[in-house]
């Protein structure tokens, strides 16, 4: 799969690259998208996909438009997330959000482009047989929509999550989901066994909640220099998150069980290339944005 910096190299480049050339897209809304697309994401759910084909010993060039694709369907969802009528964030990456740069209307236009993008960059994909870009697109949907990522911040937005088993529930279909539909969208490009996938699956679902847990302990110990987002807001929105019920230290430990948890399904599974699955999470546990 090559390097680390090779690897980010080349899918910052496919992303700089998404849109066809000789698309005529309104400047505002085009400035608006690329500014949330390039502000410094960590680029988690992208790069999970290609360490899921590389696991299976699948062709990791053919995986980038995926890659991307997932990577859209993320924005859309902060650019959303931060708008006044959902978190009402000022500032996400260290920078001011999307609808304070450009106003509401175009952020929410902007995170509906993107979406919608997402779909296009799948249905376009080369080099993946017709089969697989069906199965990546109803994994997007299923994962992104309704049922997964939509209905997780329904939950949210409807102050619906009360028992630490509700945020659980909660974390995993607005969190955890996406995380989940990259590696198995990954593993699907790389020509993954039912096996592997539902190893990817339990993995998938392990380091999600460890991601939304650590998400959560960031929010109430971390600074604004460091995350590069407004802190102690799960405290002031009045929001039930896992730190809340269990403490720091044991959303510490919590965020080390569940990263042990997901490397024991990927190693009992025996992948062919496991490694750089195991460093992308552990690299998750010990993130300071
Ligand atoms: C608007 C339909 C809709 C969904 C929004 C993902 C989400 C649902 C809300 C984001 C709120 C949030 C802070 C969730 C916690 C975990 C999370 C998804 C953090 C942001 O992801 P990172 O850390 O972001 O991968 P970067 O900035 O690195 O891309």
């Amino acid at each position: 799969m090559g390097s680390d910096k090779a690897i980010n190299a080349h899918f910052e480049e496919q992303m700089a690259a998404i849109f066809p050339m000789t698309w005529q897209i309104e400047p505002n809304l085009q400035q608006a998208m690329q500014y949330s697309l390039l502000a410094g994401g960590k680029r988690v759910r992208p790069l999970l996909l290609l360490a899921a084909t590389e696991a299976v010993g699948g062709d990791v060039s053919q995986a980038y438009p995926a890659a991307c694709a997932i990577e859209c369907v993320h924005t859309y969802s902060l650019i959303h997330d931060d708008l006044p009528a959902m978190d009402n964030d000022a500032l996400r990456r260290g920078k001011p959000t999307n609808h304070i740069v450009f106003g509401e209307a175009t952020a929410i236009l902007a995170g509906d482009a993107l979406l919608t993008h997402a779909f296009y960059v799948l249905a376009t994909m080369p080099h993946v047989s017709d089969a697989v870009v069906r199965t990546l697109v109803t994994q997007l949907a299923y994962y992104a929509g309704a049922a997964g990522m939509v209905s997780g911040q329904a939950i949210d937005m409807a102050g619906q999550a009360q028992t630490a088993a509700d945020v659980d529930y909660m974390h995993q279909r607005k969190t955890g989901d996406l995380i989940v539909c990259a590696l198995q969208m990954g593993a699907h490009i790389g020509g993954a066994s039912a096996q592997q996938l539902e190893a990817l699956a339990v993995f998938g679902r392990a380091i999600g909640l460890a991601f939304q847990i650590q998400d959560d302990i960031l929010d109430a110990t971390g600074d604004t220099q460091t995350t590069g987002k407004m802190t102690q807001r799960d405290v002031e929105n009045n929001k039930k998150t896992y730190t809340a019920f269990a403490g720091v230290e044991a959303s510490r430990q919590a965020v080390r069980t569940l990263t042990h948890q997901g490397h024991e399904a990927i190693i009992d599974a025996a992948f062919p290339y496991p490694q750089r699955l195991i460093e992308l999470s552990q690299w998750l546990m010990a993130r300071h944005r």
